[in-house]
């Protein structure tokens, strides 16, 4: 449906573009029958979990498609990245993005490990290895990368100071699964990488992810640990946790992985037309993709010029959410503005300038399998019609938050 007024704008009364949701992060489903067949395998062989042959068997498959020796495949990227922390013996501080999931954080603080807030390079929004040096202390044990939107960051910049430091050296890689670094797969670099298969991610196991890493002894220490230390039966050597995937989340994990192609190009088409609407927008920014690497355009990603586009992000947000177009603010306000990190660095935020700039513009839209030509063609012409109606649109909001605040009933 078109809208030929501001008035057909339905956080102003209008019809919805859309009937139902379109959301970033609907899941990608493979092969319906592939999948039913595993899962009635796995009840007839009564082996649901703890090591079983499909988890097994997409470890194998993950560790040959990223040409890195060891996969650990673990219940979600979250536990994995606990795991793989402790497994390096980080401890004290280390440092990492203010801009990522508040899990990368999490991780650490976790286990009582201070997260150190790095300020982003606007260009990439990936950490900053310029402002790093800067943050290291006597107290720093390792930097965590996060490869956000799939796009790794400065490797080997990374690499650098923490050889110079002598400091551990892992990455979040939970946007990462498929992309590559200069022609070679994530998952190799460092001394870890963690991947994240949550349902939300192109691709899902519904909940799961896992550690990769070429380091043998590392890979045995986080198995143990992943399965509560035992190391032999009846035979515990150190503290472990439950971080075990299922066997069913590893029959999704291998029918999405056979269906993996598909789901990228189904990004790639979104991702180009959108790119094709949204570049004729004034103070529209898509991030764009290195084409000489592989990327899984999971996230398409836009950064809003207030004063160029007419109105602000957030305005934007509530716009589209009345149509439907469920956009998400990843990741604002920023792991430094949300507890209990605020309240322990109240003034981060003087260093990280860059990383509040960006979590006041950016935008996520709608992508993946569930979204096609004719969405992406209706959102990018609804985002044009604001632009070009963007004097009135502000007006008329302001009108309306005004006539909220007074209880005037709308007309
Ligand atoms: N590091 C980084 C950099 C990460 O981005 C993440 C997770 C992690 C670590 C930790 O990985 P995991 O421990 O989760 O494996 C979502 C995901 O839950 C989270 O996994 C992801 N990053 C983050 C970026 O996004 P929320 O709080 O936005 O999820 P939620 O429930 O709002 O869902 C997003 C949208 O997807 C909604 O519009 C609903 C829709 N949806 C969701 C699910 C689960 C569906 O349509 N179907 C579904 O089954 O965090």
């Amino acid at each position: 449906m078109k809208k030929n007024s501001i008035n057909d704008i339905a956080l102003f009364g209008g019809t919805p573009l859309f009937s139902e949701p379109l959301h970033v992060g609907r899941p990608n489903i493979g092969d319906r029958g592939r999948l039913l067949e595993r899962m009635s395998d796995i009840l007839d062989r009564r082996w649901l979990t703890n090591g079983g042959p499909y988890v097994e068997e997409l470890e194998n498959r993950i560790r040959i498609l990223l040409g890195v020796k060891h996969c650990v495949a673990m219940c979600n990227a979250t536990i994995a990245l606990e795991i793989a922390i402790r497994a390096l013996n980080l401890e004290g501080e280390v440092i990492i993005p203010s801009y990522t999931f508040i899990a990368t954080a999490h991780a650490l603080q976790w286990q009582e490990i201070t997260p150190v807030f790095c300020d982003i390079d606007p260009a990439t929004h990936n950490i900053d290895p310029t402002k790093i040096e800067n943050l290291i202390t006597p107290r720093t044990t390792g930097i965590m990368g996060v490869h956000v939107w799939g796009r790794a960051c400065n490797i080997d910049a990374l690499t650098t100071i923490t050889k110079n430091n002598n400091l551990k050296l892992m990455f979040d890689a939970a946007h990462a699964f498929g992309c590559t670094h200069q022609g070679q797969m994530i998952g190799g670099f460092g001394d870890a990488e963690v991947f994240s298969f949550h349902a939300t991610k192109f691709f899902n196991s519904f909940e799961g992810g896992a550690v990769t890493t070429d380091n043998d002894d590392l890979a045995k220490r986080i198995r143990g640990m992943r399965n509560f230390g035992f190391t032999g039966m009846d035979k515990v050597s150190h503290v472990g946790t439950n971080g075990k995937m299922s066997e069913i989340s590893a029959a999704m994990g291998l029918t999405s992985l056979e269906s993996m192609d598909e789901f990228i190009e189904a990004n790639y088409k979104n991702y180009l037309s959108y790119s094709q609407h949204l570049s004729k927008i004034p103070g529209i920014r898509l991030i764009p993709f290195n084409p000489n690497e592989r990327n899984n355009y999971q996230y398409v990603v836009m950064e809003i010029d207030r004063n160029a586009y007419g109105i602000d992000r957030d305005t934007l947000v509530k716009i589209l959410h009345a149509e439907n177009i469920l956009a998400r603010r990843y990741f604002y306000p920023g792991c430094h503005q949300m507890e209990p990190y605020r309240s322990y660095f109240p003034n981060a935020g003087l260093v990280l300038p860059e990383t509040e700039k960006l979590t006041q513009k950016v935008l996520q839209l709608p992508t993946g399998t569930s979204v096609g030509e004719e969405e992406v063609n209706c959102i990018s012409e609804f985002i044009q019609f604001i632009n070009l109606n963007a004097k009135t649109v502000r007006g008329k909001y302001s009108q309306q938050k005004e006539d909220f605040r007074q209880n005037v009933p709308r007309s």
